[in-house]
């Protein structure tokens, strides 16, 4: 996405550094940055992101793009004047899972943004790959089943009024058009920029919804941000997924804007998908009380199979505690 050019950035003197095809813009570094941080503080307005004292959990994995996401929420966080905490969660997976912390624990440290990690092996007394093993079930759905399951238990307790994901528009559009191929759209009803708070699941956030992943990139490598370059060992781009991203990409070239007409249609549809396809209400899980599909909730099922008994209600204890311990520290700093 970056070039080096001699031609001048559409808003000042500078030479650009890219250009905005569906903006039909150039643009150098600065105004480049500046182009980025008006476009998430115009998603939250144009969808309703947050407000004023609402208090926002930033689900912070370390890579670039949610690392860029807590960077952009941190500065509109005193424009528009909600609360930033973030959160990370640290699944125990090798070198990987420790640089991605200390990259967390440090960018928090030098904005002065209070930082909640929860260690998966602490929680429940086995990391990521002690659980895939035990399971056999595919790391990624065990871990975005795991990852959901903390972060609604720690937005609960925190009385957050949404979790921020760091989602964009390559990862939600593929996986829009792949729900829509097989044709489960209430699936496509959450992947919007925001769901709402419902039957004990935290809404969600996405403030980076109109913004690609090259324009992400550019902005993290541009604002000098540190991210883990690493990529988790499990991850794996799957089949259909990749062959969306090419077919999208390819359409964004060759008719600029596509992307973000795509999602901003979805977005104004969205209540449709959300009825046609409706979904049985969320249960509550019999163990746990959390919101659940079945009886018991994945979480409990999958911490019983691997640890001999369910464990989300001492898991939910536990982050319990660290909430409340933090939402302490918060109070104290605010008053003294
Ligand atoms: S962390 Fe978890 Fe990702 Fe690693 S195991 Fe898969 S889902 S790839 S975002
Ligand atoms: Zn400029
Ligand atoms: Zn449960």
């Amino acid at each position: 996405l970056m070039v080096e050019t001699k031609i001048k950035c559409s808003f000042c003197n500078e030479n650009a550094v890219t250009r905005i095809g569906y903006a039909k813009l150039w643009l150098c570094k600065e105004h480049f940055i500046q182009f980025i941080e008006k476009k998430v503080f115009n998603t939250f307005k144009r969808y309703g992101l947050g407000g004023k004292n609402w208090r926002i959990l930033a689900a912070v994995s370390g890579g670039k793009d949610s690392v860029s996401m807590l960077y952009i929420l941190h500065k509109l966080s005193k424009d528009i004047g909600f609360e930033l905490i973030a959160l990370h969660i640290d699944l125990g997976i090798g070198e990987y899972s420790k640089i991605s912390r200390e990259v967390v624990e440090n960018l928090c440290k030098s904005l002065g943004i209070p930082l909640i990690v929860l260690d998966l092996k602490e929680l429940t007394g086995f990391n990521l790959p002690e659980m895939v093993s035990k399971t056999k079930r595919p790391p990624c759905s065990l871990c975005g089943l795991i990852k959901r399951y903390l972060i609604n238990v720690a937005a609960q307790e925190l009385k957050a009024n949404a979790v921020a994901l760091g989602h964009h528009l390559d990862d939600l559009i593929p996986y829009i058009i792949k729900n829509f191929v097989l044709q489960n759209l209430f699936e496509i009803s959450k992947l919007g920029p925001k769901t709402d708070t419902l039957n004990g699941l935290v809404g969600r956030i996405r403030p980076l919804y109109e913004v690609s992943e090259d324009e992400i990139m550019l902005y993290a490598y541009l604002a000098k941000l540190p991210f883990v370059q690493n990529e988790c060992p499990y991850s794996a781009r799957k089949g259909l997924e990749k062959t969306i991203r090419e077919f999208i990409n390819n359409a964004e070239k060759r008719h600029p804007g596509f992307k973000i007409a795509f999602a901003r249609s979805i977005a104004k549809n969205i209540e449709i998908y959300k009825n046609i396809g409706k979904e049985e209400p969320l249960k509550q899980c019999k163990i746990c009380q959390s919101p659940s599909n079945s009886e018991i909730c994945s979480f409990c099922k999958i911490t019983a199979k691997v640890a001999g008994k369910p464990l989300g209600s001492e898991v939910k204890t536990k982050i319990a505690k660290i909430a409340q311990l933090h939402l302490l520290n918060l109070n104290h700093t605010s008053t003294t």
